[in-house]
């Protein structure tokens, strides 16, 4: 199938969506496929999305087939988190949302060119030497024979007629239906993992009970882990699923929801049949250490090679040591991908001429964890020596077949989990300053730069990994406005709003998310991305052009914003980013800028070393260029760069001899000069701490003082337009909060509703009952769970917050009838009964078409009312702050206001203390009328805020 192809079918999937969730809101209620509306974009349940055919899928394969539906949903979220990839295949060959595998001869890299995370274009030839020669350290470089090493390293042919790897042709043939269903349809998919699974349960115990928790040893089998504790392992991860529940949105805007049952109890102790003979942990014997690994997880240890060469002094494939101790810490943790399968890669590992190793390896199918060099040892993965002494490097499983890139979700779980240990244990930073990839790693030297890995890759989610870690990155938040100066953390949605461009070798990448975007010479998508002086002029979208992407999760400085266009500080240049609403940005909570100190010409260091004279009297030799720097690389003057992590001292540990015999062996040597580790460009650099002064960053807007507007669209979705609190620009571009609000014929709000996601509101539903809305604090998810007030209220046919008229501080609400009786509702300050019995205001008031309520217009501290007849009138209703006559006679505003077809009283725009007033005229244009603290001559003239508010059929 051709990518075009591809396109089109996922056209048609999103179109069909579209179609669907026109009619499912109000068909939906109380079934599981949709949260009710009163959990709907409330802080419960955010982001929430229309109802979702998968889930449907899910519900009609589970009866089909007689497996629980919660088995069904849980195996798929723990094997791809409900995601279909659009049809494309795992780094190792699972396809669709119930992670099915098919691999065939033909699907293997062939492995003549080096696309694949490692290096470019014209550099390393073979691509199995980008696995090798990675110790990052001149002095150990030299010894790395190319040809040596791929003649003595064979790597290890897949075996494609493993049946772990053709489970989709095997489901396939259970429902009757083509392997190309399987791969492409998620309903087919979901069948055919519906069908295995109740094969399995079969097999292993004659019967398919109704109770999930019977399921046990058909869903550790469907896990294909050839070790019973592997198999336990994803089992006991999907029956937590079961236990304790899931939702979440795919990226492709479907919203699932898998209902928690703590009362189901997995059966243990039944006998999980496995996916091959139990192999046991062959490569353990009594010299073997055991793995350092959290309890729970599917962990072994499987020796890199420590070997002699040519000599003593010439040896592969790491350095013993004794981290953390002696100033040899452990401060970073690094993720990569092998480009290769689990066996071929442990084979190069194990393999002296090799000169690689990585502590840990994350096998792909099962989440198996092995180890291969211990912790307190350096091994050779980052191909920097300074990372390399001061990280543990974890390689995940990933081979190049086929379109797909995309990591399984057992593998997420299982390094997440790993790493969550290991940096409890060594005391590091749950942040993207110290969890990094392997693409984030400078070149040591001037000739290393270019040829640094590109690892793991664009299709590596962080915001997903760094939520394992129990460390969100903040992706998905509501934004705000950014300001120059100021720290901020680039969280692009990992969904299909970011699929950027992607070429590999000119030849194109099906679109999927991404985790980068991309960074431009000007703030526009047709301006020039920008470029590394290292790599020279590339074509921009290739994957290894790692000079224009920039990676989430970094934390730089903003050196310039405009509206959905923010510039940072970056490699030396000013480079900007889409950043729409600043949605794709979250403010850095704390965090240092560093510059240039005045008239210092500041180094850039791929690596920090300690100078010459460090190395007197240890017995270390004295290294080759311990002083030099990235001579492309500098920090003008005025730029601000992110300070990311503690200032420390150049570092060089010495092997010395294999045996540690011998002066220097195995010494480190420390310097007086400290460094401090920034964020440069796409990867990290050091600079001197002597050449560069601390600025702190610039603090975030506040959103306290920030008003918002919330429109409903056709579908009844609601948006947020945050307030900027500029008059000239006077709202962001819109977040989503989610849908379902249509079950309302009237929505207003009780207090000023802020960008900080404070602020109540009431809503009517069709059958006359009221339910309250109080502000959460969470600007995404403005509103708690909704609040039942009581029926009747469909008497009414305008209903208005208004503010408090009473004088005592609480919001009060007027309402009036069809007979034109307008009747004051006073606040009660409780949210569970904020009404005490209704009062009447007086008669008269069907006369208008417009009852709108935008604050205190006057200036005198008392709610005032603005109200519009039908010809057009606008009059001002002042407030007296006295409950038995809240309103004194009105005045005249104006007339013409007939122009309008809604207006709004979204509180103070501007931030000059006064409410104002916006209106939306008949072609979407809105107009801002800003407030004067004036009874006389309240408003100011009308200027234009932004166009593209048609569609909209409510305004809150
Ligand atoms: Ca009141
Ligand atoms: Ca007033
Ligand atoms: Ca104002």
């Amino acid at each position: 199938m051709s990518v075009g192809q591809r396109r089109e079918r996922k056209k048609r999937r999103i179109l069909v969506h579209t179609v669907a969730a026109a009619v499912a809101v109000a068909a939906t209620a109380g079934t599981v496929a949709a949260a009710p509306p009163g959990l709907v974009g409330t802080a419960r349940a955010q982001a929430a999305a229309p109802a979702a055919e998968l889930q449907r899928d899910f519900a009609e394969a589970a009866r089909e087939f007689d497996v629980p539906q919660s088995v069904l949903m849980a195996v798929s979220y723990r094997q791809t988190r409900w995601e279909s990839h659009d049809g494309l295949p795992s780094t190792t060959g699972a396809y669709n949302v119930m992670g099915l595998t098919q691999v065939d001869p033909e699907d293997l890299e062939d492995g003549h060119d080096d696309h694949d995370g490692h290096g470019h274009e014209g550099e390393d030839g073979d691509h199995r030497l980008a696995h090798m020669n990675r110790s990052g350290d001149p002095a150990v470089e030299k010894h790395f024979d190319a040809r040596e090493a791929l003649r003595s390293v064979r790597e290890k042919p897949v075996d494609t007629s493993d049946p772990r790897l053709h489970t989709l042709d095997e489901a396939a043939r259970l429902i009757g239906a083509s392997p190309d269903a399987v791969r492409e349809d998620p309903a087919q998919s979901v069948r055919a993992g519906a069908a295995l699974l109740a094969a399995y349960q079969r097999r292993a115990t004659g019967k398919l009970p109704d109770d999930p928790g019977a399921w046990f040893p058909a869903v550790a089998r469907y896990s294909q882990a050839p070790d019973r504790k592997g198999a336990r392992l994803f089992a006991d991860r999907v029956f937590e699923s079961i236990r304790s529940g899931e939702q979440r949105v795919t990226s492709d805007g479907q919203r699932l929801v898998l209902p928690a049952d703590p009362s189901v109890q997995p059966a243990r102790s039944a006998k999980a049949p496995l996916a091959a003979a139990a192999t046991g942990t062959a490569a353990t014997s009594a010299a073997t250490p055991a793995p350092e690994c959290p309890t729970g997880l599917n962990c072994d240890f499987r020796p890199a090679a420590y070997k002699q060469n040519s000599g003593p002094d010439d040896w592969g494939n790491y350095n013993v040591a004794s981290r953390p101790s002696g100033g040899h810490d452990i401060r970073y943790i690094a993720i990569h991908d092998t480009e290769g399968s689990y066996d071929g890669s442990l084979a190069v590992f194990q393999n002296s001429s090799t000169y690689a190793s990585a502590h840990y390896m994350v096998r792909a199918s099962d989440g198996l964890v092995t180890q291969m060099v211990e912790n307190k040892n350096e091994a050779w993965h980052a191909g920097n020596k300074t990372l390399n002494m001061h990280s543990i490097g974890i390689e995940h499983e990933g081979y190049a077949i086929k379109e797909g890139s995309w990591y399984t979700e057992p593998q997420y779980e299982s390094s997440a989990a790993l790493v969550k240990y290991l940096a409890g244990r060594y005391g590091i930073p749950l942040d993207r300053e110290h969890i990094i990839g392997h693409d984030e790693i400078p070149g040591v030297l001037d000739s290393k730069v270019r040829a640094q890995h590109w690892d793991p890759g664009p299709f590596w989610d962080w915001n997903h990994y760094m939520s394992l870690l129990g460390a969100p990155t903040g992706a998905g938040g509501a934004g705000g406005p950014v300001k120059a100066g100021q720290l901020v953390r680039f969280v692009p949605p990992f969904t299909s709003a970011n699929q950027p461009k992607l070429t590999n070798n000119g030849a194109p990448v099906p679109a999927q998310p991404a985790n980068f975007g991309y960074l431009y010479t000007s703030p526009s998508t047709t301006s020039a991305t920008i470029g590394d002086p290292y790599l020279g002029t590339q074509t921009w979208s290739e994957g290894w052009n790692w000079g224009n992407k920039l990676v989430a999760g970094g934390t730089f400085v903003v050196a310039e914003a405009r509206e959905d266009w923010t510039a940072i500080w970056y490699g030396g240049q000013k480079a900007w980013f889409h950043n729409p609403g600043g949605q794709y940005t979250v403010p850095a909570s704390a965090g240092t800028a560093l510059r240039a100190k005045p008239g210092v010409s500041v180094k850039v260091y791929g690596r920090s070393y300690p100078a010459d004279a460090a190395y007197a009297g240890t017995g270390v030799p004295v290294q080759d260029q311990n002083s030099a720097s990235l001579t492309k690389y500098t920090l003008p003057a005025g730029q601000l760069y992110t300070l990311a992590g503690d200032a420390v001292p150049g570092t060089y540990y010495y092997g010395g001899l294999i045996d540690g015999s011998g002066a220097g062996s195995r010494t480190l040597v420390q310097g007086g000069t400290l460094f401090y580790p920034i964020r440069y460009n796409h990867r990290f650099a050091w600079v001197s701490a002597d050449e560069v002064e601390q600025v702190p960053g610039t603090a975030p807007d506040p959103a306290t003082d920030r008003h918002n507007t919330l429109a409903r669209d056709g579908s009844g979705v609601l948006w947020q337009y945050q307030g900027t609190g500029d008059a000239a620009s006077p709202y962001l571009t819109r977040y989503r909060i989610g849908s379902g609000w249509d079950a309302y014929d009237a929505i207003t709000s009780m207090t000023a509703l802020r960008a900080d996601g404070t602020g109540d509101a009431v809503a009517r539903d069709a059958s006359g009952g009221l339910w309250y809305y109080q502000g959460s604090g969470i600007p995404s998810a403005p509103f708690k769970a909704r609040l039942y007030v009581g029926r009747g209220w469909q008497i009414y046919d305008a209903i208005t917050g208004a503010g408090d008229l009473t004088g005592d501080g609480r919001a009060d609400l007027v309402a009036r009838d069809t007979a034109g009786y307008l009747w004051l509702y006073e606040g009660t300050g409780n949210p569970a009964a904020p009404f005490a019995a209704r009062t009447s205001v007086g008669r008269g008031w069907q006369i208008y078409d417009s009852l709108t309520a935008p604050g205190d217009v006057t200036g005198d501290g008392r709610a005032d009312l603005v109200a519009r007849d039908t010809s057009g009138g606008l009059w001002l209703y002042q407030g007296t702050g006295g409950a038995a006559a809240p309103y004194s006679a009105r005045s005249s505003i104006g007339t013409s206001w007939q122009i309008y077809d809604a207006l709004i009283g979204p509180g103070d725009l501007n931030r000059d203390g006064r409410p104002d007033l916006v209106a939306r005229d008949a072609h979407g244009q809105m107009w801002l009328y800003q407030g004067r603290g004036s009874a006389t001559a309240p408003f100011a003239t009308r200027a234009a805020a932004g166009t593209g508010w048609q569609g909209y059929d409510l305004f809150v």
